[in-house]
């Protein structure tokens, strides 16, 4: 039997609108019609597999908006009915779109999921801990979290029960149902359960008069604006992470909510390898190995970003100077010393005073003088170039140094050595006629392969730095200038071929820049290599030369740095690495052993053998088991121990155990000697 249709629904069923699929096609449905009721019309495979809808409306003008997937950028704020976005597969669809229906191959879905685990998370809390109140609970790059406030702090126990109901809620497969309340209800709702948190973030993302977005999944309702995948048996494989501190609203005056981190993934395969890469990190963490390895300290007296090199660490530092400083001394560099601090004067006429100020170290006052420290080295060799005549059979002038920088980083940002205040760069200034721009760029470029190839990095990209045109606070404002150094940078890497992905806001404030980027374990990417075009530093300083037609011209400047600064390139390789240094790296590149007291005298002259032949060595001089100072040469990585008792002494030998490898019994002291300097010359990953 049929029902006569009520006349409102009626209309919306007269109307019909038009859905685009992404091969092009389009359907033609009533108004009304949700996404999952097309994804069963399409299959019911894909209705089972859709997790979110993403939608783009044909006829509205399309317009930016927050992206709706769950992240903390997204959480609130009006939505906006005119862009694209992610919507619930339940989602009655109104008005002509584009759908594209996301299953676990998209990324963006896997936000979402992390979302709606926020949200399992927080059931599971409520259900054991019904006293705790909500902050919020965004999905994040790596996972998710959850903000809970509570007079008692969460035990490594709570958090493994909490884990454990989680599976129940998704055992359960709540429906996450999405509901209206008017605004004054929500809140009056919210102030009676005592959950200042949730008042206020309806009181400041939503206006009154309005109605307030819920999300509903058994007994447990959230302020959210969605979208949710369609029910909590959809987050099969989520892992509570770890627990940390943080201020309500980041005062320290408000109380302090406890934030649980979690991860989720579509399969378990996903999460074992997410949690391996995990482990794998921890083990390879640079500031972990840089303990364990001796390799450089923070002190709390000397501050924070501001790391000590330890003997071990330093070593491995000035055999990389020594190694970049040879590479530009072959590539026609020149070397320079220039002091560490300068007249802020000079920085006001560079322009870093006026965009850079942010990140530098505030003045010191000195006999009515302000001095600072510098952030950045360039003005100081510009100051060289300047100190004589130049024509154009002088360019290009390389002027090159390993320059100690002061960068006032935040000290939220800082980390070991890959982020800190003091640090010393591979810096050079290449000042060129416009013509040889792109010869002294490809020339960057090979220095930059060698010196990877040399490293044995192996893993990176490219990136096109450029301004942010709105930003005038960030950078010179000169629009001509700049679309000459994008050009100009665009052509030269054209001419190379590189591949390079563009980023916007990521110049420096003079000019554009190629970044070139390596990523740890984890994915995550920092800048190392780096060559930029600048034509404003030479026109602030009046730059010239005087040209081949006997006029003055200005000369343009390259910056660049071929292996970042010490501190962030060493932090690098002892991750790359996992402290197990190249032997032409390592800091002790031979352990020794006697056996016992009576073969001390033999390690010492096996010792100064080695050392005359330019190898670094250490002798195990204690009286312990000879299985526990090799053990102990092993935990250091160091790349080969020389065992020594009568038979090594008597035929002049040496037994050899390598890195990874183990013993590989006696073998002449010559013998050694040579094997162990081919692999040095040529920069041998191998022991
Ligand atoms: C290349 N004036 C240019 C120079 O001539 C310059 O300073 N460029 S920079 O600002 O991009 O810095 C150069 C490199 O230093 C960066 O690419 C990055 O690898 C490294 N670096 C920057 N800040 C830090 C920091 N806080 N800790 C460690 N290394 C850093
Ligand atoms: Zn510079």
């Amino acid at each position: 039997m049929l029902h006569p249709v009520p006349c409102t629904l009626y209309a919306i069923f007269m109307s019909s609108i038009q859905v685009q699929l992404p091969d092009g096609s389009v359907r033609e449905v009533p108004s009304g019609t949700t996404p999952l009721a097309i994804a069963e019309s399409i299959s019911p495979r894909l209705a089972q597999a859709a997790l979110v809808a993403r939608i783009r409306p044909l006829k509205a003008a399309t317009v930016s908006a927050t992206p709706g997937d769950g992240t903390e950028a997204s959480m609130y704020g009006a939505e906006n009915p005119h862009a694209e976005r992610l919507i619930d597969l339940t989602t009655p669809l109104q008005e002509d779109v584009a759908l594209e229906l996301l299953t676990d191959k998209n990324p963006d879905a896997l936000k979402v999921l992390r979302h709606s685990a926020a949200h399992v998370l927080a059931t599971a809390v409520l259900e054991l801990f019904p006293e705790t109140k909500l902050g919020h609970g965004p999905a994040t790059e790596s996972g998710f979290f959850y903000d809970f406030w509570r007079p008692t702090p969460f035990t490594p126990e709570d958090l493994k029960l909490i884990e454990g109901r989680m599976a129940e809620v998704v055992a359960r497969d709540e429906k996450f149902v999405r509901e209206f309340e008017p605004r004054t209800e929500g809140l009056e709702k919210f102030r009676a359960g005592n959950d200042f948190m949730k008042v206020h973030f309806i009181e400041k993302f939503t206006q009154p008069g309005e109605d307030i977005s819920l999300y509903r999944n058994g007994r447990f309702v959230d302020f959210c604006r969605g979208p949710h995948v369609p029910s909590t048996g959809r987050v099969k494989a989520v892992k509570v992470m770890s627990l940390s501190g943080a201020y309500w609203l980041g005062d320290e005056k408000n109380p302090q909510l406890q934030r649980i981190y979690g991860t989720a993934f579509f399969s378990k395969k996903d999460l074992d390898e997410y949690l391996e890469k995990l482990e794998d990190a921890k083990r390879r963490d640079h500031r972990r190995l840089g303990k364990d390895l001796e390799l450089f300290t923070v002190s709390e007296e000397v501050g924070a970003g501001l790391p000590l090199w330890l003997p071990k660490g330093a070593t491995i530092r000035r055999l990389l100077e020594e190694y970049i400083l040879g590479l530009e001394r072959e590539r026609g560099y020149e070397h320079v010393y220039t002091p560490d601090i300068a007249k802020v004067d000079l920085y006001v006429r560079s322009g870093h005073w006026a965009h850079y100020h942010e990140d530098m170290f505030p003045p010191m006052e000195l006999e009515n003088e302000q001095m600072v420290l510098r952030p950045m080295n360039c003005p100081h060799h510009i100051l060289i170039y300047e100190s004589k005549l130049r024509s154009y059979r002088d360019l290009p002038v390389r002027l090159a140094e390993l320059g100690t920088m002061y960068r006032y980083e935040r000290s939220g940002a800082l980390s070991g050595l890959s982020r800190v205040r003091c640090m010393t760069l591979n810096d050079a200034h290449i000042f060129c006629s416009p013509d040889q721009i792109k010869e002294e760029f490809s020339g960057v470029m090979k220095l930059v392969e060698q010196a990877y190839r040399d490293l044995g990095i192996t893993q990176y990209s490219y990136r096109l730095s450029l301004r942010d045109p709105a930003n005038k606070a960030k950078y010179v404002d000169n629009d001509e200038m700049w679309n000459l150094g994008e050009r100009v940078l665009r052509e030269a890497l054209d001419a190379l071929g590189l591949p390079y992905r563009e980023s916007k806001g990521d110049a420096a404030f003079y000019g554009p820049k190629l970044d070139i980027q390596l990523a740890d374990v984890m994915g995550h990417e920092e800048t190392y290599s780096t060559v930029q075009v600048d034509f404003h530093l030479p026109s602030q300083f009046g730059l010239e030369y005087t040209g081949a037609d006997g006029n003055r011209h200005r000369p343009v400047m390259i910056h660049r740095a071929i292996i970042s600064t010490m501190e962030r390139m060493v932090s690098y390789l002892i991750e790359m690495y996992a402290g197990a240094f190249p032997l032409w790296l390592a800091p002790v590149q031979a352990g020794l052993v006697p056996i016992s007291e009576r073969h001390h005298s033999y390690a010492t002259k096996v010792r100064d053998v080695l050392q005359q032949a330019g190898f670094r060595v250490e002798t195990d001089a204690r009286n312990e088991k000879m299985n526990a100072k090799i053990r102990d040469f092993t935990l250091q990585k160091v790349p080969y121990v020389l065992v020594m008792g009568d038979k090594e002494e008597s035929g002049n030998a040496v037994s050899v155990r390598t890195r990874g490898k183990g013993d590989q019994g006696a073998m002449p002291l010559e013998q050694f000697v040579t094997r162990a300097q081919q692999l040095v010359a040529g920069k041998s990953m191998e022991v």
